[in-house]
């Protein structure tokens, strides 16, 4: 199991973050998504066998927001 937190430009409501938590979250391997809005940053907890950081910040990217390395 992994955890990573990662920087997100452009999450500025509940619709940012229900859209990030979502699209995270189902995500195969992703036991936990939480959004930090203050912060712009997401947690992420999973299992780097079935998902890797690639794959999860491709789909905060594929929300529309960008993913600040
Ligand atoms: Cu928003």
């Amino acid at each position: 199991m992994a955890t990573d937190i990662i920087r997100v430009e452009g999450m500025s409501c509940e619709h940012c973050v229900k859209a990030v938590t979502q699209a995270v979250g189902v995500l195969p391997g992703v036991t936990e998504a939480t959004v930090d809005l203050e912060a712009g940053t997401v947690a992420v907890s999973y299992d780097p066998a079935q998902s890797s950081l690639d794959n999860i910040e491709s789909a905060i990217d594929e929300q529309g927001y960008e993913v600040i390395h």
